[in-house]
């Protein structure tokens, strides 16, 4: 007795579905076994809310210590960093300022304790040197090329077409000097501006660049920040975001100032994937000068948001000595990084040591192994607001 031949196939389909279901059920479920045997689960106060889910190593750049050789950058030194150039005279009495940076897109560098990265840089550092000039001078930049890749700067101010640094590349060791006035008075950033622009400026190729009004701003103690983040396992999602280079340096390392002296803060935000990042300044307020093309402050706040490449100027003072924590308000930059802590001395005279019962954090301006360590003893873990 024979069947009909679509009963037949009919049967064959049903099997071959069968089957192909049966083995798409077993590797589902014995992928899920191996992962979820794999998988830790850390920190957490609230059952169902763990801090961390991981199948891999758990980097904690809270309690690891960044090795000052491989380090990117040394956020203590960049923070009062100017550069002002080489300097000399026009024949008509105009300051010509002179700077060399050299790009680099070949080396690996520690961007968090534990984690290297390919980072891009102008002078071996993320960010690249703060510039700075006074209205009216001559700047002159000579970018050498000492990358693999095309590059170029482009900076933010007004100059003409062709130095604008958009549509003409410098060739691996190539060369190129940008010649403008540096105008207008206020705060400003430069990047390279070759493409793919987020790979550029995301791996590392940005700086600040200040121009000062003739007349000057009153004395204070200045500094920059720069907010930026790494993509580390590109995704363009951030893993790390930080203020001037390193996630949570100035936890570790905090920022000294004095009593009732005007602080200035140069901040900048080059932050690339996330469309917004802010600064919030614990118990205190400060005038902001959006851009710093004003002599008179926009607003009078102790939280600003920037998008990327928006800046502006801050200053304030402290009225009270202690231990202040300034960081981004986005919840998630914080704990990834951007956080840290002003440490404001109670008189000029009396060390901050005294006055908090610390040891070993004056005046920290390179990565010490000893000096880290005590740090972290005296700082607190957690509790950004
Ligand atoms: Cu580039």
């Amino acid at each position: 007795m024979s069947y009909p031949r679509i009963v037949v196939l009919f049967g064959i389909a049903t099997s071959i579905v069968f089957l192909a279901i049966s083995t798409i059920l077993y590797s589902r479920s014995s992928l899920s076994e191996q992962n979820s045997s794999k998988l830790e689960t850390f920190g957490g106060h609230t059952p169902g809310y763990p801090i961390l889910t991981t199948t891999g190593d758990v980097i904690d750049p809270m309690n690891s210590v960044i090795n000052p050789k491989n380090a990117v950058v040394d956020p203590m030194k960049y923070l009062r960093e100017f550069n002002y150039g080489r300097v000399s005279t026009s024949p008509n009495g105009t300051v010509i300022r002179d700077f060399t940076l050299i790009a680099s897109d070949q080396h690996t560098k520690e961007v968090s304790p534990g984690v290297f990265y390919n980072v891009w840089t102008f002078n071996g550092t993320i960010p690249g040197p703060t510039i700075r000039a006074t209205e009216g001078d001559i700047v002159r930049i000579t970018l050498i090329n000492e990358g693999t890749k095309f590059h170029s700067i482009h900076f933010h101010g007004i100059h003409p077409a062709e130095m604008d640094g958009v549509f003409e590349g410098i060739a691996p060791g190539g060369k190129f000097t940008y010649e403008f006035t540096a105008e207008p008075f206020g705060l400003f950033l430069y990047h390279c501006h070759m493409q793919p622009l987020e790979e550029h400026i995301g791996h590392g190729l940005y700086g600040v660049y200040i121009v000062d009004p003739k007349q000057g701003r009153p004395p204070a103690d200045e500094m920059v920040m720069l907010m930026n983040g790494y993509d580390t396992d590109f995704d363009s999602e951030n893993n790390f975001y930080t203020v001037n280079g390193i996630p949570f340096y100035y936890m570790h390392h905090p920022i000294q100032i004095e009593k009732n002296r005007l602080i200035r803060i140069y901040l900048v935000n080059m932050l690339e994937f996330d469309p917004l990042n802010n600064f919030h300044l614990h118990a205190n307020l400060f005038n902001f000068y959006k851009t710093g093309t004003k002599l008179v402050p926009d607003e009078y706040t102790d939280i600003v948001s920037l998008n990327q490449g928006e800046r502006g100027i801050l200053e304030f003072s402290y009225k009270y000595p202690g231990k202040y924590m300034f960081h981004a308000h986005k919840t998630e930059f914080a704990e990834k990084g951007w956080v840290g802590l002003f440490l404001v001395k109670d008189d000029k005279n009396e060390s901050v040591n005294q006055s908090l019962n610390v040891t070993s954090i004056a005046n920290n301006t390179s990565y010490s192994k000893n000096n880290f360590s005590n740090v972290t003893n005296i700082v607190p873990i957690g509790g950004y607001k």
